[in-house]
């Protein structure tokens, strides 16, 4: 290993922060076996030898999108045979199926449905709550957030207002996409600028929810968009402190206006992990979402600074319209074994990453 990658080490041994250029050179580490446990012992003075995992449902409660992302294989035209929209009462069915899992959360993601009123999207979110008070509802992306304060003339802030008062508890971290506003403009014209989407999360923060991140990645960004992105996200969170995970999302080509892409790498997505945790020095946890990741290299990432594999999820269907080889969900007992086999603690954890078990 050269100079650089020493000067490097060193830092994260020290605890110092990471600079761009230091990120960008990170991209280009040939051993990931030496990236990987550089970021491992920074996971390990975070939370130690326990891996997180909760039990969940995803809803996505239409497919029906006004944005129609050049990523995005799952949002249909009102038109499409495909398209599809939930009452009320089929959300609390779906919540009330997956009771018997013991689920904690109800992951609820849709799309931007052109006619929907923003109404609907608080009676479904004070339903599901009065019918689960246990249950946190984390629900609706930044994207989603700052199109429901679009169409209803309320600010951000009072879009957000209104969920939390009918009982959402936080936000996800999806349709952060890069934040770049140039390749947004190529790749999802229709939605959220960066600005907004990191303002959404900070109305959030402020409000008191914590919320989670996300970055797509393996399109046509660049790692010096990448890195950036790693920045913004670092640069809220001194702000505010309320970001409570990473999840880097690997791009699935399939069935999209980018099919040509060719999906990334096993080694590429372990690197994406690993510098993550070394970027993100004050995000408390970096996630593995076994459902685009796949269980084999999710559980791999383990050694690779990871920290926590999401859920049991049940139904998938944004990736799996894209192509996703995995299972729509997985068993509680089978990311357990999964951690377990791994040499890691399982802990299961609520939304907001509280422990409710020790395996
Ligand atoms: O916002 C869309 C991405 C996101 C594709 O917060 C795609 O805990 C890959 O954000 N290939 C939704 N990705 C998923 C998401 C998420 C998942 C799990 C946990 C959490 C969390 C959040 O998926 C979208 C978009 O960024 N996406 N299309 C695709 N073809």
């Amino acid at each position: 290993m050269d100079k650089r990658w020493l000067s490097i080490k060193e830092k994260v041994e020290n605890g110092e922060r990471l600079n761009k250029d230091d990120g960008i050179y990170l991209f280009s580490v040939k051993d990931i076996l030496s990236l990987g446990e550089l970021a491992r012992q920074v996971k390990l003075k975070k939370t130690g030898r326990d891996v997180y995992f909760n039990v969940n449902r995803h809803i996505n409660l239409t497919n029906v999108c006004a944005s129609r992302c050049k990523f995005c294989a799952f949002g249909k035209g009102l038109d499409d045979p495909e398209a599809y929209v939930m009452d009320v009462e089929e959300a609390v069915r779906l919540g009330r199926e997956a009771l018997p899992l013991n689920i904690t959360e109800l992951h609820v993601v849709s799309a931007l449905h052109p006619e929907l009123p923003f109404q609907y999207y608080v009676d479904v979110t004070r339903a599901l709550h009065e019918a689960f008070p246990d249950i946190h509802i984390q629900g609706f992306t930044a994207v989603e957030i700052q199109y429901f304060s679009d169409i209803s003339g309320l600010s951000v802030r009072e879009v957000l207002q209104a969920l939390k008062d009918a009982g959402l508890g936080s936000l996800p971290g999806g349709g952060a996409e890069i934040l770049n506003d140039d390749l947004r403009r190529l790749t999802c014209p229709r939605k959220a600028t960066s600005q907004q989407w990191l303002n959404v999360h900070r109305t959030a923060h402020q409000l008191g929810m914590r919320t989670n991140t996300t970055m797509l990645y393996g399109h046509i960004e660049t790692i010096e968009d990448r890195v950036n992105h790693l920045i913004k996200l670092r640069e809220l969170q001194d702000e505010t402190g309320g970001i409570q995970s990473f999840i880097p999302l690997p791009f699935h080509p399939q069935n999209t206006a980018m099919s040509h892409i060719v999906r990334t790498t096993a080694v590429e997505d372990l690197k994406m992990l690993s510098i993550s945790r070394l970027m993100l020095d004050n995000v408390d946890h970096v996630k593995a979402f076994w459902i685009m990741l796949g269980v084999q290299v999710a559980q791999v990432s383990l050694e690779f600074g990871v920290d926590d594999l999401d859920g049991t999820v049940v139904e998938e269907k944004i990736t799996h319209a894209a192509g996703a080889s995995t299972e729509p969900g997985i068993g509680k007992s089978e990311l357990i074994r999964i951690i377990r086999n791994a040499g890691y603690n399982p802990v299961e954890r609520d939304t907001v990453y509280n422990i409710i078990a020790r395996y």
